[in-house]
């Protein structure tokens, strides 16, 4: 891990030195015409490809609103599955344009790597799966257990910090594709799978091969770290940041004052004067992030508020029936927060 992170602060190193100007990205993804956005392989309810090969998810949700911003359409984005060990240095070598791969905000990651962090989509922690005939009940009970896990990760590393300041011993099978560790895992190759908390839900709720079911599976009560999950970019290219941090934040924005993407129409005829800036009706904020003035607009009508996409995703209206839980809007008791869009 130690290598990775000399290695890709290299390579950081010497993108930011031919690469530092502001406005280069996104004069390349504005000539381009559409976004290359990274995500993972496959996760139900954040990021995962369809029979007719269209990516859903929460996670894909985020790069469409970046593209209604920039494009006004939604569907203007290039999806390049990625594992978690490829997903940061396909930015760094421009790859990509961004990565939505349920990437944890870190410091290294933020400085190091030549990242930046535009945000928070999701607040997550990492946890453990188990069979329920494994008979354990606390991830107190995991000691001398083989535990699945993916590399360059922190869950890698969180696993490590806590069956070591536990006092216990753990044999770790270290595996890249999200779905070989899975599959692994499912043939008992591990008696424990281990990531956020969010990724085992969606493992638990549509990965399960038959004739196992749902019931047969325990997500052990712990949350054993703190996953912020968010945006990545290049660093260096501010003007590109600042849309794909004020995309998500208008999904945010829009859910706190009940714009929808089914109300949205009526909305343009709304007094509140948020309302009138968020969806360009009072122009100026289009302006400022140097995109069309209907970009709030575009974001909800195509992509719908972060509420929706929520439910639609991993929450009531899914299969994976995740609870809001720390991503409530800040005005229902929870972290989810925008600056204001003015
Ligand atoms: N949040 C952690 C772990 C995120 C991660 O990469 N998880 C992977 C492997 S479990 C995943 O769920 N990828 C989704 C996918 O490939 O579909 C991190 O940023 O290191």
């Amino acid at each position: 891990m130690q290598k990775f992170i000399a290695a890709a602060a290299g390579l950081a190193g010497l993108l930011l030195s031919g690469n530092a100007m502001a406005g280069k990205d996104l004069d390349a993804i504005k000539a381009r015409g559409s976004l290359n956005c990274g995500v993972g392989i496959g996760t139900a309810g954040f990021m995962l490809a369809d029979s007719q090969g269209k990516w859903r998810g929460l996670s894909v949700d985020v790069c469409r609103a970046v593209a209604a911003a920039l494009f006004g359409d939604a569907e203007k984005v290039r999806y390049v599955p990625l594992t978690s060990q490829q997903r940061f240095t396909a930015v760094q070598s421009g790859e990509v344009d961004m990565v939505m791969g349920n990437a944890t905000y870190t410091l290294t990651r933020d400085t190091a790597l030549g990242l930046d962090f535009t945000g928070v989509f999701y607040y997550d922690g990492q946890s453990f799966l188990v069979p329920k005939k494994l008979g354990v009940k606390s991830a107190k009970e995991l000691n001398g257990a083989t535990v699945c896990v993916a590399p360059g990760t922190t869950t890698e590393l969180n696993l490590a910090d806590y069956f070591r300041a536990n006092k216990m011993t753990f044999k770790p099978v270290v595996i890249e594709k999200v779905d070989e560790i899975r599959a692994a895992f499912f043939a008992g190759r591990c008696d424990v799978y281990t990531t956020d908390a969010s990724s085992l839900a969606a493992t638990r709720a549509a990965n399960v091969p038959p004739p196992r079911t749902f019931d047969d599976f325990l997500i052990l009560p712990e949350i054993i770290s703190k996953e912020p999950l968010g945006p990545v970019v290049r660093h260096g290219d501010n003007q590109f940041a600042d849309i794909v941090r004020w995309a998500l934040y208008a999904m945010l924005e829009a859910e706190e004052y009940g714009i929808e993407s089914k109300n949205v129409d009526e909305m343009l005829k709304s007094d509140n004067p948020a309302i009138k800036r968020i969806l360009g009706v009072t122009p100026g904020m289009g302006k400022a992030l140097g995109v069309d003035e209907k970009w709030g607009y575009y974001i909800v009508k195509q992509v719908g508020n972060y509420g929706e996409s929520f439910d639609r995703n991993i929450g009531k209206d899914s299969a994976l029936k995740v609870d809001r839980g720390l991503n409530k809007l800040w005005t229902q008791g929870g972290l989810q927060y925008a600056p204001p869009i003015r």
